[in-house]
């Protein structure tokens, strides 16, 4: 009897569960997230966002603890430069591309995450940080999205005429990715929890949604339910016994 397709995709991954549940025993949390073409989450269709709002090591660690983001990665956009740099950026915006499951978490919502996380009314920079690439920047895929970021601008101007919004609303053009090092940066920062998960190589922390997670803990920038959450599986594993330090 020929298996439907939907039903041997099923059967393969209930494989896959049933040896990551035994590897995960001796490799603490970094198993799942290593076989992430099985993960049923990447199988689903994603979507993608992308905002600026200051620092991207900052901000893309607002965005990767959110539950429905899948991955983050930070970049630049908004300029006319072509291939810009970190030390040369001209007129782009320091940006976080965020991909995220529709069906666990809305591009609304995102948006709300958006405004309580930077001041939109500061001019010519953000917090500590002065310079244009540090401004405040909704980018747009579609007509819908375009109309939901109207919709919150003007929610969020509303809430005082002491000052304007600064933040533009625009489609996106060309998202030039930054260089290694500022990806995930809050958590490579964090020599423990780099460890934790088996000190992934650069590539695999730019796909890893368990890195955009611990990036956001790092910085201590997650909900405080999901921050706390994570202090109790780290405490867990750490009185486990893992890592395990066999000699010395
Ligand atoms: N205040 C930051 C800005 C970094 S950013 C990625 C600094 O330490 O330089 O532009």
């Amino acid at each position: 009897m020929e298996l439907p397709r939907g039903g041997l995709v099923f059967l393969l991954w209930s494989i896959a569960l049933f040896f990551a549940s035994l590897a995960n025993r001796a490799v603490g949390i970094r198993f799942p997230d290593r076989i992430p073409e099985l993960t049923p989450t990447s199988q689903r269709p994603l979507r993608t966002a992308v905002f600026a709002l200051g620092s991207f090591w900052r901000s893309e660690a607002v965005f990767g603890c959110l539950p429905g983001v899948i991955r983050t990665s930070v970049g630049y956009a908004a300029g006319s430069k072509t291939n810009p740099e970190y030390r040369n950026l001209g007129d782009h915006a320091e940006c976080v591309r965020v991909e995220y499951d529709p069906k666990l978490i809305q591009f609304k919502q995102l948006l709300d995450v958006f405004w309580s996380s930077h001041d939109s009314r500061q001019v010519f920079g953000q917090g500590p940080d002065v310079g244009d690439q540090y401004r405040s920047i909704i980018f747009t895929n579609q007509t819908q999205e375009a109309r939901l970021a109207a919709v919150s601008k003007e929610r969020e101007q509303a809430k005082s005429r002491s000052s304007l919004v600064t933040t533009e609303i625009q489609q996106l053009g060309v998202f030039y990715p930054a260089e290694a090092e500022h990806q995930k940066f809050e958590l490579k920062r964090n020599r423990f929890l780099l460890q934790l998960i088996g000190n992934m190589p650069d590539e695999e922390l730019m796909t890893s949604s368990l890195a955009a997670k611990l990036n956001g803990y790092a910085a201590e920038l997650c909900p405080t339910i999901i921050q706390r959450k994570i202090d109790a599986k780290i405490d867990e594993i750490v009185k486990n016994g893992w890592p395990v330090l066999r000699e010395i």
